[in-house]
């Protein structure tokens, strides 16, 4: 049973183990790096800083608090709603000095106020939910700081051990049979509102890839041409592919090396393939005769366990995930090659789902049956629609405190500054249990 004094615990080790890694984003870098602009894409990294700051007093200080503003003049500078990315370095920013400031006198107020507020009453608090939501928001800005490092140029800042190597073999396809399983949850206590609620859904038989696909496989399809081919393409991809200029992912120069971090470096085949859009990682899964799987397929393939008939927290079970399971939270800087996770493969044998990189799914982001924005139509609801595709299983720049099985990520089918990369699928034959072509919906 989770006490209140748990749960207090928990949620200062949460926000103080967090702090530690937006400290390590930020100082390693002098104070011209953080407030330049790296890309159009990204705000200068001080931008994320004050901003984690801002919305953890937007949230803790004064709603769940009640306590008067720290800084309510700078609200409107941390909005991200109001200024687009391109536009952040010319506002009037808090500086360096005063970034770090404001963001620990929050904290400190955030911290005595954890210790006093009753964490059950009222849906924002239960079981300390506001608090997990600003810790998952600090984490998901740490990613794009961490995103914002690899567009950086220089010398390299930032430094990890290298990940694990393969173990086992995780090649081939898994065949999911038909049937229903629970998509989502009501229970996970810090789910963000889109994980919500949970909801039954039955679905034809599907293979599904093993693994990512690897920079071997990808550079195949570079090789084979697959660039220069219409054919592998949506419209919209060929003609973002033409406007763009896309010849391989992002970061690659095209003789087998890329960089990294500030680093170049010869590929490594048989990691997963980073730092591609949706529209790259569709058009290799056309050239490879298979689709991208449909986010229902990825959460199926992630939790359903066949033996039990039920959906799990994680692949491999319901236990937080650690170093054994997935290559999460910056603890290497790079995705890990594929079989190098065995202990975190899913019931039906499908590996490094979690963490490793982003994986692009077929479908647009929008809310499940029953969905009810909380605590604000901003986080998510805003966001539902065709123009995002939802990503899933987070990257080796993702945080465990910011990943579950039911975690949910969105973005531009453009998009390939973020840790992306994807897996295939294809709908089963007759023979294997599959619907025939003329009956699938
Ligand atoms: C869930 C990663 C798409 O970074 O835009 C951060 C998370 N929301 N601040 C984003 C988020 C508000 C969001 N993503
Ligand atoms: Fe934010």
């Amino acid at each position: 049973m989770t006490t209140d004094t748990d749960v207090r615990a928990l949620v200062a080790a949460e926000l103080q183990r967090t702090r530690r890694r937006s400290a390590v984003l930020t100082d390693a870098v002098d104070d011209d790096d953080l407030v330049r602009q790296h890309s159009p894409l990204m705000s200068p990294l001080v931008w994320d800083l004050a901003h984690v700051g801002n919305q953890e007093e937007l949230w803790l200080v004064r709603d769940v608090g009640g306590r008067e503003p720290v800084r309510a003049d700078i609200d409107q500078l941390y909005d991200a709603f109001k200024h687009a990315r391109s536009d952040r370095p010319q506002l009037p920013l808090l500086g360096p000095a005063e970034a770090r400031a404001y963001t620990r006198t929050v904290r400190d107020k955030v911290l005595d106020l954890l210790e006093r507020v009753p964490l059950e009453g009222r849906p924002l608090v239960d079981q300390g939910f506001a608090f997990g939501m600003i810790v998952q928001h600090e984490q998901q800005h740490d990613e794009t700081m961490l995103a914002t490092h690899q567009l950086r140029v220089g010398p390299p800042v930032l430094s990890a051990a290298p990940p694990p190597r393969p173990s086992a073999a995780a090649g081939g396809e898994a065949l999911i049979p038909a049937g229903a399983f629970t998509m989502g949850t009501s229970t996970e206590p810090w789910a963000l509102d889109n994980e919500r609620p949970a909801h039954t859904l039955d679905l034809p038989a599907y293979l599904i890839d093993r693994a990512p696909v690897t920079n071997r496989q990808y550079q195949e399809f570079v090789d084979a041409g697959g660039y220069d081919d219409a054919r592998w393409w949506s419209a919209e991809g060929w003609a973002h592919r033409r406007r763009a200029g896309l010849t391989g992912p992002m970061h690659w120069h095209g003789d087998g090396t890329y960089t990294r971090f500030g680093r170049r470096e010869p590929l490594v085949p048989d990691e997963p393939v980073v730092h591609v859009c949706w529209y790259e990682a569709a058009a290799y899964a056309a050239w490879a005769g298979k689709r991208l799987p449909t986010e229902a397929e990825w959460e199926k393939a992630a939790r359903f366990d066949p033996a039990t008939g039920r959906s799990r927290r994680y692949p491999w079970g319901d236990e937080d995930p650690d170093e054994r399971h997935a290559n999460l939270g910056q603890r290497h800087l790079s995705p890990a090659p594929v079989g190098a996770y065995p202990a975190g493969a899913s019931p039906s044998g499908v590996h490094q789902l979690i963490g490793d990189v982003w994986e692009w799914t077929s479908s647009d982001f929008a809310g499940y049956p029953g969905f009810a924005p909380f605590p604000y139509r901003e986080y998510s609801e805003v966001f539902f629609g065709p123009e995002y595709k939802v990503l899933r299983g987070g990257s080796f720049g993702t945080d465990r405190a910011a990943c579950r099985g039911t975690f949910r990520n969105w973005d531009y089918p453009i998009r390939r500054q973020i840790f992306s990369g994807f897996r295939c699928a294809r709908s089963a034959p007759v023979s294997l249990g599959g619907l025939a072509p003329d009956e699938e919906f």
